[in-house]
């Protein structure tokens, strides 16, 4: 399999170009040794893009192209704490193979419980998700904690890679976009403080989850090495880490405190689990309940 077919270069080309039809995309200033980078083996190229618009707090991309070895694409967009529409995410990993795929609109609050978080923004939504089940079936048991942050429309799928696939998953990606995009310019403010606050706290509960637990770190570690990585994780990729809230990742996930007083190394305390699709077909989550 030629991986220069797989690039995922045009996927953040549309979503920039539909983003600007819509909204004032502008640059967010980021610093400059996290900006086209080469790994350190020499072989592997990071690409990095950074926006803000009105209703968006941070729009960003990160794309790995690894030569023969891989294509990674890491895409998300963030909505200002004012708003409670949910975040953009696309989280591609591809090796000759292999390709491990997360498509979603991962909801700002917990869909396993807030029923009216998913009428407000999924009901309309699920025939999306049904035009792709086919294509992408559930990817297998996935770490639980993950599982919080998915919404019933989540294309969770691990395949052998293909151009056949590639080019269905850019047809996804399109659909799924453009969906956000509806969703971000309907989205209204509501005028009540709380709201802010919860959907602030929202935002830095799943930043924090992903700065420190996202599967991806120890490849970005490999290649750009400790330090860079970790600014690379807390400076750009999930930035607002630490600057939308104040609460550690202990204080929300406690459950991963060891003896000494450190955060546990492991990437899931839950375990795997969801052999298949926790939501049926109208978005309701049919699941063990989680704690
Ligand atoms: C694997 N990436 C995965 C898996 C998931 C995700 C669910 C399967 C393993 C698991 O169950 O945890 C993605 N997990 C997510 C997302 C959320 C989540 C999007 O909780 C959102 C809340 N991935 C990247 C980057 C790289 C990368 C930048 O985003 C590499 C630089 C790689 N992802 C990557 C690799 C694996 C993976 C190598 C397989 C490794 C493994 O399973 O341990």
């Amino acid at each position: 399999m030629d991986l220069s077919a797989l690039s995922y270069q045009k996927f953040v080309q549309f979503a920039v170009e539909e983003t600007r039809r819509r909204t004032t995309l502008s640059p967010r200033p980021y610093q400059d040794n996290l900006k086209n980078l080469r790994a350190k083996d020499g072989n592997a190229a990071l690409h990095t893009l950074s926006f803000q618009a009105p209703k968006i707090r941070h729009l960003r991309s990160l794309i790995i192209e690894g030569n023969a070895a891989m294509q990674v694409f890491d895409f998300a967009a963030f909505p200002e704490p004012t708003l409670d529409y949910p975040i953009f995410c696309a989280n591609f990993f591809t090796t000759s193979t292999l390709s491990i795929v997360v498509l979603d609109l991962n909801p700002l609050h917990d869909v396993t419980l807030q029923r009216d978080y998913i009428e407000k923004y999924y009901r309309s939504l699920m025939l999306l998700y049904q035009k792709y089940a086919e294509f992408f079936p559930w990817g297998d048991k996935i770490t639980s904690e993950s599982l919080k942050f998915f919404s019933p429309i989540v294309i969770w799928c691990k395949y052998s890679s293909s151009l056949e696939k590639h080019e269905t998953l850019y047809a996804a990606f399109k659909d799924y976009f453009k969906a956000w995009l509806v969703v971000m310019e309907q989205a209204v403010e509501v005028a009540d403080k709380f709201q802010t606050v919860r959907n602030c706290e929202a935002q830095h509960k799943y930043l924090t989850w992903r700065a420190e637990k996202d599967p991806g770190h120890p490849l970005l570690k490999r290649l750009m090495g400790e330090n860079l990585a970790r600014e690379m994780v807390r400076r750009f990729l999930f930035e607002g880490v630490d600057s939308l809230g104040t609460k550690s990742f202990l204080d929300y996930y406690p459950e991963y405190l060891c003896e000494d007083g450190s955060v546990n190394r492991k990437r899931s305390i839950a375990g795997k689990g969801y052999r298949t699709r926790p939501w049926d077909a109208e978005g309701n989550f049919i699941g063990n309940h989680l704690s």
